[in-house]
């Protein structure tokens, strides 16, 4: 049997109406916050939760309004701050925005307890000080850098801030660092893999025990690959930047399922068209509530991500319940080596482009291990008639626009007026052609 470590024994295994304690006191603390906020306190004192002594048990969650994306876009950029802004001390926003970005804001006490929570998933997964750590996530705008960052170093482990991309430096910091970790998506570890043996490296050269993934839907089967390919542990990580970024929820050791960490967030599975709770263990849309920020409360956040709960306990002793792998999201939202795309980006780049004709066409698949994004669009009959010259300059900027705006490089195809299909009805104008592992 191994043994299972912790970073805070007593939270992480505290009996349940402990935790319901915890979680009632930080949801009334939270309410105050939101009543701060020019976005939730009409909302609130509509729904009768005027003073934060409305909330009595946990039951009261069920009077609380709910909080979508779309809400966060419209409060931008400031509605939902709920302290002075010269106490905030970092932004982060999410990937996959359209013109108005999602953001959140931290307070140095937010950031604090936002590394100490990335910090516990990584304990729980049996890091310590003594790891060498590759982050291989995007940093800047993105938490899957910063804030992932942040926890590993408050662990103490030694942290190689290399960000995404550029497999061959990857390698040789890999290699000459002695990286025991690395923190990447599941299709930059099968690219990994690839390059390992394509550069002539053995895995003897590596010293690569774990990795922490997450980022983008995965199967079971695909974990197992990974881990059978690269001789290592692979731990599942789930989260998202309006929930402080990876880390919400995160396996032990025992690697079956994910941990929610409910000292810091509420998780509620609700039936995505009434809104109530599913069934103990039937999969539903994920709602959220995070109790660990001054800076910006969200209060029953619709994450549009379906999964379950898994009933039983855990072997290792945690309170915390687990949920399973996800099964897919509630919306048409697609996310492509990691990055969150909505199909109506890439519509408002075309639409807006003079010379663009009325139909396209999104295909998503796979090109060796990583995602592949094509973006098929007819022209204008006038603009099919103009010089080649013309038509391959609409090529290039409507591939750097749609990078500059999803931060993908897509491969573009121009098409003769007419010449896509014009489906009935509701137009369907994306085809994810990648494998459901
Ligand atoms: P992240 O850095 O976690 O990708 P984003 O805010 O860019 O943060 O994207 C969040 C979304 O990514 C989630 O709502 C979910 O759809 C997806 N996601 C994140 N982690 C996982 C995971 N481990 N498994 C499946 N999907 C995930
Ligand atoms: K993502
Ligand atoms: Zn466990």
């Amino acid at each position: 049997e191994r043994s299972v470590p912790f970073r805070d024994k007593a939270i992480e295994t505290a009996p349940r109406p402990e935790i319901e304690k915890i979680q009632t006191a930080a949801l009334r603390t939270q309410i105050a916050q939101a009543l701060k906020t020019p976005f939730y306190r009409p909302r609130l004192e509509e729904a009768g939760l005027s003073s934060p002594d409305e909330i009595r048990s946990l039951a009261d969650l069920s009077r609380i309004p709910f909080t979508s994306k779309g809400d966060l876009r419209e409060a931008y950029p400031f509605g939902l701050l709920a302290v002075p802004k010269d106490q905030v001390v970092r932004v982060h926003a999410s990937s996959g925005t359209t013109g108005t970005p999602t953001v959140i804001y931290l307070t140095q006490k937010d950031l604090d307890l936002a590394s100490d929570t990335m910090a516990r998933c990584l304990t729980a997964a049996g890091a310590t000080s003594g790891d060498v750590v590759q982050n291989m996530m995007t940093y800047g705008l993105f938490t899957g850098g910063l804030c992932f960052h942040y926890g590993a170093e408050l662990l103490g482990a030694m942290v190689i801030p290399t960000s995404a991309g550029n497999t061959l430096r990857q390698l040789k910091f890999m290699k000459d660092f002695g990286t025991t970790m690395v923190h990447a998506t599941p299709s930059y570890l099968l690219h990994l893999h690839q390059a390992i043996a394509d550069e002539g490296y053995s895995r003897g050269d590596l010293r690569l025990r774990m990795a922490v993934t997450g980022a983008e839907p995965h199967s079971e089967e695909l974990r197992l690959k990974i881990q059978d390919k690269l001789g290592i542990e692979v731990y599942n990580c789930y989260g998202m930047s309006e929930m402080n970024g990876p880390g919400v929820a995160f396996e032990c050791v025992h690697r079956a399922g994910m941990h929610v960490w409910e000292d810091r967030y509420i998780a509620e599975i609700l039936d995505p068209d009434t809104l109530l709770p599913v069934p103990e263990g039937e999969i539903g849309e994920l709602v959220l509530t995070i109790l660990c920020r001054d800076a910006m409360p969200l209060l029953r956040y619709r994450t549009r991500d379906l999964t379950r709960f898994i009933p039983e306990p855990c072997a290792c002793g945690r309170t915390h319940r687990r949920i399973a792998r996800f099964t897919g999201r509630t919306d048409d939202m697609l996310i492509i080596n990691g990055v969150n795309v909505f199909p109506s980006q890439i519509e408002e780049v075309l639409l807006r482009t003079k010379g663009v004709g009325a139909n396209y066409f999104i295909i998503v698949d796979k090109d060796g291990v990583l995602d592949k994004l094509t973006v098929q669009v007819e022209i204008t009959p006038e603009m099919f008639a103009d010089d080649s010259r013309v038509i391959n300059a609409l090529r290039e900027r409507l591939k750097s626009e749609l990078q500059a705006l999803i931060t993908i490089n897509p491969v573009l195809e121009i098409k003769q007026p007419g010449s896509l299909p014009v489906s009935e009805g509701k137009a369907k104008r994306v085809s994810d052609l990648r494998p459901k592992e």
